[in-house]
């Protein structure tokens, strides 16, 4: 069956649909590897940075590999998509207002390749998706290019390949992941996915798992729930302790101490695109069944309220208070403020008016859009931020904030919600 189509890169052309947290790097990895790499997105900013061999988004060493293949020539980003040997789509998910799954840049991105398919090409979605969306893709394509013939579980020599192989890479460390995880890769038909499997042991250090597409879909949704489930559970345990007065880091690290128990970090609240967005993919296709799973999100989701709550109350014994937000990214070292409870809770503070803000976060240069029009509301520097807060709030595990001198937090009121002072 596998007749080394892609064995032989530098003949080969790759056009990557979306350059976000994962189209980005995946295109850089593939013009590392000797593709011919188009990026397409629709972001007029985001094409101008790239073909400067610049990035627009905090990854360790992705600049490194970006300006490299820009300036081998290797990557270079466009608006206008081009007839490519295989089209790879790393486009949003999000749900909508009813937490349903919203695959609509998904379906733009299919009907912008679609007139330029020719015969033999291949076509991978990496988005994560609610199951059946490949099977979907098939369909739109289909309806778009009858002269084609599409796969199917039966058919193996149509005309145009379609696989799902879903990004697994951490932000934080995804050059890393992309090389060294395994993948997990569901076609359409086995030679759709023998043909995905092809292209990605081309950077793929680590195990393809093939199987069809719809437990390919169903198999990232699961591990991105799991993960949720998990840190309900911890979030709960934190709620749980504060009524109890327990401290729940070190009841947590002793559970722990069990050789089968293996308890994650309670935090302010679940963020992200990922975790917070992807088990809602799951409870929409299932809602009477997905009970655990509707709880997790709840528990998570209600997280942040909590630590509000917690703040507003030890601000109120204070006159003016100043009160230090440290970190409004989703999670540590990075920039990403999407579904972020940091964001969500410093947000509300400022809505409610509840003090001065002085908010740190070292990964961004300004503060976004929903925070500029408080005036008590200001990005300041660590040092200073410390200085001088009544209440010192940790959102986020920034390795800044680990490093901090705890005796300059003897007189303060610290409400950690990370940990990382304990
Ligand atoms: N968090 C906790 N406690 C923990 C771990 C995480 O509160 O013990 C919080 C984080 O602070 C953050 C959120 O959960 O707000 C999610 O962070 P994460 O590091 O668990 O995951 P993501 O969203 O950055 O990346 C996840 C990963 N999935 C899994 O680990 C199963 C990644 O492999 C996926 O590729 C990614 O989602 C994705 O794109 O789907």
């Amino acid at each position: 069956m596998y007749d080394g189509y892609f064995s032989e890169p530098q003949t080969k052309r790759i056009s990557v649909f979306g350059l976000g947290y994962v189209g980005l790097p995946v295109a850089g990895v593939l013009a590392s590897r000797g593709f011919e790499v188009i990026g397409v997105d629709v972001a007029p900013h985001i094409v101008e940075t790239i073909n400067c061999g610049k990035v627009h988004i905090v990854e360790p060493d992705l600049e490194m590999v970006v300006q490299a293949a820009v300036s081998a020539g290797k990557l270079r980003a466009s608006l206008n998509p081009e007839p490519a040997d295989a089209f790879i789509i790393a486009v949003p998910t999000p749900f909508t207002e009813g937490k349903q799954p919203d695959i609509s840049y998904i379906r733009a991105a299919v009907s912008t390749i679609a007139p330029l398919l020719k015969k033999g090409n291949l076509i991978i979605l990496e988005s994560t998706s609610p199951a059946g969306t490949t099977d979907q893709i098939c369909a739109w394509i289909g309806e778009l290019r009858p002269d084609l013939t599409m796969p199917d579980v039966e058919r193996d020599d149509a005309d145009i390949h379609i696989a799902h192989c879903p990004e697994r890479v951490l932000p934080g460390s995804v050059l890393r992941e992309l090389v060294d995880n395994d993948r997990i890769i569901g076609g359409i038909s086995v030679r759709c996915a023998e043909f995905a499997a092809e292209l990605y042991r081309s950077f793929v250090r680590a195990e393809m798992h093939l199987t069809n597409a719809r437990t390919a879909e169903m198999a990232k949704l699961v591990e991105n729930s799991y993960r949720d489930v998990n840190i309900a559970f911890a979030n709960e345990l934190s709620v749980i302790c504060d009524l109890l007065d327990i401290n729940v880091w070190e009841l947590i690290s002793l559970a722990n101490k069990h050789p089968r128990v293996n308890i994650l970090s309670p935090g302010p609240g679940v963020g992200g695109h990922c975790i917070a967005v992807d088990p809602w993919f799951i409870i929409a296709a299932a809602p009477k069944v997905a009970k655990i799973i509707r709880a997790a999100r709840e528990v998570n989701d209600s997280k942040p309220d909590i630590v509000f709550a917690k703040i507003a109350a030890a601000a109120q014994r204070l006159r003016g208070p100043i009160i230090a937000c440290l970190g409004l990214s989703y999670k540590n070292d990075i920039d990403d403020l999407r579904e972020s409870p940091a964001l969500h809770i410093v947000e509300h503070l400022a809505r409610e008016k509840i003090g001065k803000l002085l908010i740190v976060e070292p990964n961004l240069k300004s503060l976004p859009d929903s925070l500029r029009d408080y005036p008590d509301a200001v990005l300041s520097d660590l040092r200073h931020a410390i200085g001088a807060a009544d209440i010192i709030v940790v959102l986020v595990d920034h390795r800044q904030f680990k490093r901090v001198d705890h005796e300059l937090l003897k007189p303060k009121i610290i409400i950690d919600t990370r940990g990382i002072w304990r």
